[in-house]
């Protein structure tokens, strides 16, 4: 039987020219049934403008079939552009403290893109099994001078994971992200339970991961909550306009907006500026200036490993 009514639905997996849409339960906003859906020939915007994360009204609903038509896009809130998720109100920066081992310019990389989106930043180091409690300890202090309380995780210990979960219960739509490998959809699936979503040992030769996870897809963690999963990467190059760069480092903002610095020029900087005031004697100094530095005009490329 065919319904013609409208309906709104989540973009929970796009492939090719297909999206796989979780229509909301009339009025209460509840994820019900997954759709098969293609959008509307005569619209007029491309495929490719419609990202997981996206709310979407569908019609020419098959309930026989599972398959429907995309009309049109609900306005979005953001988008991440790496991975490309819409709608996202947490980012979870995933990274392992061994296989592969941690690598602090990506830490920063990872961190500072999700900054420019805006939203929540979180820090979860994984694999805290693999190190002393010793050196776990000084992981956390390092992070909490970048202005991140860390996330410490370990396979055998399931007490962090209690309250991460927790924590994801109360965000709307949280993505996870970081380099391959380092546990990503391990995460999910302890997180999820029935979820069996597969996972592979990183490499023993190159110490990598193996991109195991293919698509970024969303799953629904309770009916008002969402993960995503992405396909771990690692961070070349960002294209951020320099002037927004102090915006996204808590070391420099903070002393900005909670210690009142007040440097000479409004758009100060930070590096040589006449009348600075920052107070430059923190860690991430170095990358921070490497990114200004190696801005091409206003914008910021900064080229990876
Ligand atoms: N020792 C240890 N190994 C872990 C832990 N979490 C995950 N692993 C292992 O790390 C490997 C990679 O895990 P995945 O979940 O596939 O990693 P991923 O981040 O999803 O990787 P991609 O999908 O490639 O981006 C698997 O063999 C996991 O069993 C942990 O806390 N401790
Ligand atoms: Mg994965
Ligand atoms: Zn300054």
């Amino acid at each position: 039987m065919k319904v013609y009514k409208q309906y709104k639905g989540l973009v929970t997996k796009k492939f090719n020219e297909f999206y796989l849409v979780a229509l909301y339960k009339h009025e209460t906003s509840e994820l019900n049934k997954k759709f098969l859906c293609k959008i509307k020939k005569s619209v007029n915007f491309r495929n490719q403008f419609v990202y997981v994360g996206d709310e979407v009204i569908v019609y020419q609903i098959d309930s026989q079939s599972k398959r429907a038509t995309i009309e049109s896009l609900v306005k979005r809130n953001n988008l991440l552009e790496r991975p490309s998720v819409a709608n996202i109100s947490n980012i979870y920066v995933i990274c392992s403290v061994e296989e592969p081992k941690l690598n602090l310019s990506q830490v920063n990389k990872f961190l500072i893109s999700a900054e420019h989106l805006g939203v929540e930043v979180s820090l979860v180091l994984t694999k805290c099994d693999l190190i002393t409690e010793q050196k776990r300890r000084l992981l956390i202090d390092k992070f909490k001078k970048w202005g991140y309380q860390a996330i410490t995780l370990n396979f055998n210990n399931p007490e962090n994971l209690k309250n991460l979960l927790i924590d994801l219960k109360e965000k709307k739509c949280s993505i996870f992200m970081g380099p391959s490998g380092v546990g990503k959809t391990t995460l999910l699936n302890m997180i999820i339970p029935g979820l069996d979503n597969t996972t592979a040992p990183v490499s023993s030769k190159i110490k990598r991961g193996k991109n195991t996870t293919r698509n970024v897809e969303l799953f629904s963690l309770s009916s008002k909550s969402y993960i995503v999963d992405t396909p771990g990467f690692n961070m070349r190059s960002l294209e951020i306009d320099i002037r927004e760069l102090p915006n996204l480092y808590p070391e420099i903002y903070k002393q900005v907006v909670n210690d009142g610095i007040n440097c000479k020029f409004r758009n100060c900087l930070h590096i040589n500026d006449q009348g600075c005031k920052l107070n430059k004697n923190f860690e991430r100094y170095t990358f921070y200036k490497e990114m200004i530095e190696s801005s091409k005009s206003h914008y910021c490329l900064i080229q990876g490993d």
